[in-house]
């Protein structure tokens, strides 16, 4: 069983922020903003390459309520999911990430020369 299905069940603590039938939103361990909280389907879906509309919508409503509870819907914020090794997804159970809190940076993102491409 994966961590976040051990999360999920209770297995492993963790901070709930808010939950319903279908979402866990919780509190990352590492976090990387004075916000950062994770979202995931309590039913078990590798990464978005997975995911089904139907679930992406409903996940779009709980994220909506998530940046509520937070009080950071008018401040802004921003939402993250890792996808495969050149995603950096560590944890194979599909999550997205919601940081904010401060004015984030969008600095570089890998190594690679980005106009390679273009
Ligand atoms: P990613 O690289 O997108 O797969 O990020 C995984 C995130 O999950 C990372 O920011 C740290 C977080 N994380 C890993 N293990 C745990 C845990 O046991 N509890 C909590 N709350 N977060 C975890």
């Amino acid at each position: 069983m994966c961590i976040f299905c051990k999360i999920v069940n209770k297995e492993i603590p963790s901070n709930v922020i808010l939950e319903n039938k279908e979402f866990l939103a919780f509190h990352d361990i590492n976090p990387k903003a004075p916000v950062h909280i994770l979202v995931i389907p309590k039913l078990h879906i590798d990464s978005f390459n997975e995911v089904t509309g139907q679930t992406m919508k409903n996940m779009t409503g709980f994220i909506h309520d998530v940046t509520k509870e937070l009080k950071i819907e008018k401040s802004g914020y921003r939402v993250i999911t890792n996808v495969g090794e050149d995603g950096a997804q560590e944890v194979k159970h599909l999550h997205f990430h919601i940081v904010g809190g401060a004015k984030l940076a969008w600095s570089h993102l890998s190594d690679a020369d980005p106009k390679g491409k273009f």
